[in-house]
């Protein structure tokens, strides 16, 4: 083995494995001399070869995630570590100070209200964010995009101490962190775009969030690239720093495999190990980093370990034995929280003490000497040579393990404890023992305020920390929309659907002609962004693979089974479609990265995201929640919706509430359109609305799977289209009773035979209407509510629905493949009250004219409904509704579908 390799081979282990043991075991000393000469001979890459070959054997053996660990030390020796080229005393400096305002913050704004706030998270990982900020985080510029940054969401107390250093907030705004409604405004607790829209780029702080965008986003910052819609000189880095703890959410890691496999070497996860979540250790008994390194290994990651500070180097060079090495692989992370707890001579007695030759080795150290050896994401030395080996890495993406203790620097009042997470008070000793350490110049009369501290802007710390942050291209994070409007297609564009159609269709399938009539648009056909979890089939979305593509980083590299089919699956390296397979979390995540690309990139995409409406808010509602955060622009289809018109899937697949669900996103309109002509108004509007005024909000259209033929559109119902209700088929004139019956989606078709049966056999007027948005009658309903309650001697203002309704006179009733709830909504303003009929309870396999009835949302129950709501208001007898009960062959004693 020449010198070179054997000394990098050394600093890896320690030496621990060419002599582990020193126990006479033959078999370890003959393999490990041949590994050396195999080494020496054929190079690195060649043996990996070997050994992997020889591994392969193995497969029988049980699997060992060992395989994919490498000793408990840092992954870049010493001697490659590249040389830290900033000034490490002004850089302390300026992060202590940034320290001393994010643990103010946090103390100040819990010393007068129950606001709450993190200290530790920064508190260990100042150095991971203060390293990045000085030398790796590249803001926007006119020639550079500005890397993407997602910043761990409870950090956040220290971004806003970085920015106030840098002159972008003031006191006034850190006295009212957590205090948003405080007069002149204050900042929110964690990063979010809804409530700081110059600042936040991306929510982050629901665990897990975070981590899956960055992935997709990483991916389609490629597919734009890949399309030609951005240009850029050099390519944007996507950061994401992440808790050890937020690694168990199935989101964080559910998609890791996505970045290896399409070579994401644009996107480095920072994950701070601070070994510690909200209760206690995340793995007390075991070690998260090994457990990641293998996970993340596994998936194809470049792993970069940064454990120990600079000061292990020479205890790890002068460990011949490699003993050290193997007693730091022994310790389990409750026994590191608890080193940084106790003194030196604990650690000194319990880490090194284990072994002779370990106590020897630091005699030469006091106990203070050795509680002061630093955790690796702490040393600024270190993380810089991480970060310039995970910017330099080709092909992978990176994940930086960096061992810190969580609250550090805190001392008694919650270092390395269990109750750190929550700590949010420190006494006058703390304060004061808090200053000492960090030095920062603050008086002893003053302290117990905890007050701010600023440099002057002449200072050597602003000047340097500025001329930074102009060298990386400007500050971060910030949040910037430079898109120009598109040309949106106008209503005429439209036309095709407002004349309706003799054969039958779905509204499904008036989507897919919709969306086939999009992508020739000129305006914005380049700009649509088909997003589909593997049921493009279903939907016959397949009709578009063709002509658009389904994107693909390496293109089509076999031939398609169905080459020769029209509709062939056909993968290419600029398609538009972007198919994620099974995953509703990754295609949410697809859509939240094209629906923000008018911010992120100045580029306006519309994207159509498609999937099973079981699967979207109920399956992945954070995602919608943090959608509507991130002021996501867009269309969202819940397709084979209605719990009734979905019929063979059963319980599983029916869904009759997503419509609820979507409603309570406040930016997120949500439709159920009943014919084709209303699906084209509201996408029109809508894409006016988000793509040519720049609104922030997002849509949420249930599509159905049921064929009827569509109708021509009524001539002036658009406006009423899009506020939610509008008149569709009015009932005849002189009869004795009125009613109106409000019908969504197809279940509208029930409405219309239940109009004739009302007409022919009870003497009953009922005009049908088609009620395409409950979530927005009763959005303008409370909007004039409490106008009125605010102005109660003004003239009252009129809701859109009250006003609509007003002169009607008789019953009214509504009904849906919905549960009751999503018409319930505006029943306070319906005159006379609302009859609600509804899929409530869960759904069944059968046929729809079965599975109708057993919901009552049926026509022969539509009728009943009716005529009971007449008979409510003594207009009808009560005879009367007991007769059509059995005429209409209904069951009265038949179950009742909801539960409890
Ligand atoms: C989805 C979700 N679940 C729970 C929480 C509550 N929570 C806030 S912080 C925290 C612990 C975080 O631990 P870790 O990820 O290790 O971050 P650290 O603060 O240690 O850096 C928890 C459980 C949350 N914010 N999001
Ligand atoms: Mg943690």
């Amino acid at each position: 083995m020449n010198v070179e390799k054997k000394d990098i081979y050394d600093s890896h282990t320690g030496g621990a494995a060419r002599t582990r043991g020193g126990n006479g075991d033959k078999w370890s000393e003959s393999l490990q001399s041949v590994f050396e000469l195999a080494l020496e001979n054929q190079g690195p890459e060649r043996t990996a070869r070997l050994l992997e070959k020889l591994a392969g054997q193995l497969r029988a053996a049980p699997p060992d995630a060992r395989r994919f660990n490498t000793p408990y030390c840092n992954t870049i020796p010493p001697e490659q570590q590249a040389p830290f080229p900033g000034d490490r005393d002004i850089e302390r400096r300026i992060k202590s100070y940034i320290r001393w305002n994010a643990m103010a913050m946090v103390v100040k704004a819990n010393s007068t209200t129950n606001v709450g706030g993190h200290i530790s998270t920064f508190a260990s990982s100042a150095t991971l964010y203060e390293v990045a900020f000085n030398h790796f985080l590249r803001g926007r510029t006119e020639k550079f995009p500005g890397d993407i940054v997602y910043f761990q969401g409870h950090a956040a107390p220290g971004m806003y101490a970085r920015a106030f250093l840098e002159g972008r907030l003031d006191e006034r705004h850190l006295q009212n962190f957590r205090q948003e409604l405080a007069e002149g405004g204050g900042l929110s607790s964690y990063p979010h775009p809804y409530l700081m829209p110059e600042f936040w780029q991306f929510p982050t702080v629901s665990m897990g969030l975070g981590p899956i965008l960055s992935l997709y986003q990483a991916r389609f910052n490629r597919y734009l690239q890949a399309r030609s819609l951005v240009k850029w000189a050099e390519e944007p880095k996507l950061w994401a720093f992440l808790g050890d703890g937020e690694c168990d959410e199935p989101e964080t890691l559910g998609a890791i495999t996505l970045a290896a496999r399409e070579n994401l070497d644009n996107l480095i996860w920072v994950i701070n190990c601070n070994l510690q979540r909200l209760d206690g250790p995340v793995r007390g008994n075991g070690k998260i980093i090994q457990e990641l390194e293998g996970l993340f290994r596994g998936a194809g990651w470049n792993v970069i370990k940064v454990i120990w500070g600079t000061d292990w180097d020479e205890l790890l060079a002068r460990d011949k034995s490699g003993l050290l090495l193997q007693r730091m692989d022994e310790c389990v992370d409750g026994d590191y929280q608890k080193y940084s707890v106790e003194p030196g001579s604990y650690t000194r007695k319990h880490f090194f003490g284990k072994y002779p030759e370990l106590l020897e080795l630091v005699t030469h150290l006091s106990d203070e000497q050795i509680h002061k050896l630093l955790r690796g994401g702490h040393d600024a030395r270190k993380m810089y040579a991480a970060y310039k080996a995970a910017t330099g890495h080709k092909g992978r993406p990176t994940v930086i393990l960096a061992k810190t203790v969580k609250g550090y620097g805190l001392g008694e009042a919650g270092e390395g404890r269990n109750i750190s997470h929550q700590q949010k008070k420190m006494n006058e000793k703390e304060l004061r023992e808090f200053r000492e350490r960090f030095k920062i110049p603050i008086s002893d009369d003053v302290i117990a305020e905890t007050p701010f501290f600023r440099p002057a802007a002449d200072s050597p710390e602003i000047k340097y920390l500025l001329e930074r942050r102009r060298a990386l291209g400007g500050f971060l994070p910030e949040r910037t929309v430079a898109a120009a409007p598109l040309e949106v297609p106008s209503l005429d564009y439209f036309a095709e659907f407002f004349k309706g159609s003799s054969s039958e269709a779905s509204t499904t399938m008036a989507f897919v002609r919709l969306v086939s009539l999009l992508l020739r648009h000129k305006g914005i056909s380049r700009h649509l962004v088909p997003i589909i979890p593997d049921e493009a089939r279903t939907f016959g979305l397949d009709a578009l693979f063709k002509d658009i593509g389904i994107y693909s980083s390496k293109g089509q590299l076999y031939e398609p089974v169905d080459s020769k089919s029209l509709l062939y699956y056909h993968e290419a390296k600029d398609g538009q479609i972007l198919e994620e397979g099974i995953t509703e979390a990754g295609s949410m995540a697809s859509f939240i990265a094209a629906a923000t690309a008018y911010a992120t990139h100045g580029v306006p995409m519309i994207p159509f995201y498609i999937y099973y409406s079981m699967f979207g808010p109920q399956r992945v509602g954070d995602l919608f929640w943090l959608a509507g955060d991130i002021r996501a622009k867009g269309f969202l289809l819940g397709a084979t919706a209605g719990r009734t018109t979905l019929n063979g899937e059963g319980l599983q697949h029916q869904d009759g509430h997503s419509l609820l669900h979507a409603s309570t996103v406040p930016t997120l309109l949500a439709y159920d359109p009943a014919f084709g002509y209303e699906l084209a108004v509201i996408v029109a509007d809508g894409l006016r609305r988000m793509y040519a005024e720049g609104e922030d909000i997002f849509y949420y259209l249930s599509l159905y799977n049921e064929n009827y033929s569509m109708p021509a559109m009524p001539p002036g119902v658009e406006d009423g289209i899009l506020k939610g209700l509008y008149r569709f088929k009015p009932g005849p004139d002189g009869k004795k009773h009125k009613a109106h019956i409000f019908g969504s989606g197809p279940i509208i078709n029930s409405a219309l035979k239940a109009q004739e049966i009302l007409t022919e056999h009870y003497g009953v007027s009922a005009d049908v209407w088609s009620a395409t948005s409950y979530k927005l009658l009763r959005t303008d309903a409370i909007r004039c509510q409490r106008w009125n309650k605010l102005h109660p001697t003004a003239v009252p203002k009129k809701s859109y629905v009250e006003d609509l309704l007003a002169k009607e006179q008789g019953v009214f009733v509504a009904v849906s493949d919905n549960i009751r709830t999503v018409p319930d909504q505006i029943a306070p303003w319906v005159p006379g009250g609302l009859t609600t009929l509804g899929t409530d309870g869960f759904g069944r396999s059968d046929t729809r004219a079965r599975l109708r009835r057993f919901f009552e949302i049926d026509t022969e129950s539509t009728v009943i409904a009716t005529l009971y709501a007449l008979a409510e208001r003594g207009q009808v007898e009560r005879q009367v509704v007991e007769k059509a009960i059995q005429d209409l062959g209904v069951d009265p004693e038949k179950i009742q579908p909801q539960i409890v």
